[in-house]
């Protein structure tokens, strides 16, 4: 029997690294979209890689970008996938505000040029196609819990063009009878979760602060509130929702809600350490319970100039028709991601005992 063969935008992402590893068990072949970089960009999936010289591989790479119809038109002629993940997109709330022509190329326009492309090449009914929607899309909630009937209320350029994606992916469906579908997941966290998320950046702070290659770190908000859940869990459901009868969207959630607040404490709590909050509220600073040192401190620069107060995702829908229940709680999450930060940390530090410089970013 032949393969399923996927294609995945995004690869070289978090998301992408584990729904790749997930295909790839399931026997699928694997066709990711890298984009061009002045350095090496696929740290990521570098375990899944196979020798191009080889033949029978199962894990291809293509040179490919969202903003250049040209390359997705001739990748997906070429490849003819039966399935399309489309994951990839400039994902940084914080960042669009500085980008947003750029975001909006590749996050809105880039999901319309994949199902034109699909148009196009007549492959309709053979391509079935994944939306990455946000709970980003309900920005200012306009109800709590959010599932799939609440309305949205974008708060980002990032969020607004994720809501044209949303909406021009059920408009291919309904218009070309194409099987395409929205996910639309709530955070979702990992090991290898992109540095300058506010989960990462914290295990990945704390971690160092605990072996003095820093001594404290800067966040905004630390009253938002998120529905965090692990990447990991996720890829399943993008999976199973597309081996559905008919294409639906579905909201993705773990039903549980955290502050920023709680994730520093349970973060720095592996480590048998407390915090001591001073100055309650938006400038409110951690000290060390054992040391007196402060080791977070508020800094405005992160604070966005429309921000996301809260979320909370409620994914009754998908656990009644996909059977999908997320596995991994955020506590688990958390010191997975200390003790994998932790480990790099340490091998830092070694590299400084050697006297080799170690990169000091605090973004
Ligand atoms: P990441 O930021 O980790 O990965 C984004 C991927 O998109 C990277 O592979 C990146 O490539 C690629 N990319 C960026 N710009 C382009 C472009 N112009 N052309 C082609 N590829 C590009 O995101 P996640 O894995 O966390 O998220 C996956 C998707 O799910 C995204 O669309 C995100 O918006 C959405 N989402 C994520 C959630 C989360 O909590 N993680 C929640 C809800 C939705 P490179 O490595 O070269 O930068
Ligand atoms: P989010 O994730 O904006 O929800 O988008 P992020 O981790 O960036 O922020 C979550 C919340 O934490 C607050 N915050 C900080 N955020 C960052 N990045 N850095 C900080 O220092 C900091 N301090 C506080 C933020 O203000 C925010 O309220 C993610 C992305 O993966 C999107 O692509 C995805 O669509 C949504 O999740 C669901």
């Amino acid at each position: 029997m032949n393969k399923k063969k996927a294609l995945i935008t995004g690869i070289t992402g978090q998301d992408g690294a584990y729904l790749a590893e997930f295909l790839l068990e399931k026997g699928y072949e694997i066709h990711g979209i890298k984009r061009r970089s002045s350095s090496f960009n696929t740290d990521r999936i570098d375990h899944l890689y196979q020798d191009p010289h080889t033949s029978h591989r199962n894990f291809i790479l293509h040179y490919g970008d969202l903003s250049d119809s040209m390359s997705l038109v001739r990748i997906i002629q070429q490849i003819q996938p039966d399935e399309i993940y489309n994951l990839g997109a400039q994902s940084h709330v914080a960042v669009s505000f500085e980008i947003p022509e750029y975001t909006v190329d590749t996050v809105g326009l880039g999901a319309l040029r994949i199902l034109e492309a699909i148009r196009i090449l007549g492959l309709e009914k053979k391509t079935r196609y994944y939306q990455a929607s946000t709970s980003e899309l309900y920005g200012e909630a306009q109800e709590i819990p959010q599932k799939e009937t609440t309305p949205f209320y974008p708060r980002s350029p990032y969020a607004v063009a994720k809501l044209y994606a949303y909406w021009i992916t059920v408009n291919y469906r309904e218009a070309y009878g194409m099987y395409a579908c929205n996910g639309i997941l709530f955070n979702h966290e990992s090991p290898i979760r992109g540095e300058t998320f506010v989960t990462r950046k914290i295990t990945r702070a704390l971690a160092r602060i605990s072996l003095g290659l820093q001594d404290r770190v800067y966040l905004g908000n630390m009253d938002a509130k998120r529905d965090w859940g692990h990447a990991k869990d996720y890829v399943e459901m993008q999976w199973l929702m597309l081996q559905q009868d008919e294409p639906d969207d579905f909201c993705i959630a773990t039903g549980v809600q955290y502050s920023v607040r709680d994730f520093v404490n349970f973060s720095w709590g592996h480590l048998n350490k407390k915090i001591r909050w001073e100055d309650k509220g938006m400038n409110e600073k951690g000290y060390d319970m054992e040391t007196g040192n402060l080791i977070v401190a508020v800094d405005a620069r992160y604070f966005r100039p429309t921000e996301v107060k809260t979320l909370l995702g409620d994914s009754t829908k998908a656990k009644e028709k996909l059977g999908w229940v997320p596995k991994i709680t955020l506590e688990e999450m958390a010191r997975e991601m200390m003790e994998n930060d932790i480990n790099l940390a340490k091998r830092d530090t070694l590299i400084k005992r050697h006297g080799f410089k170690i990169p000091n970013f605090n973004e």
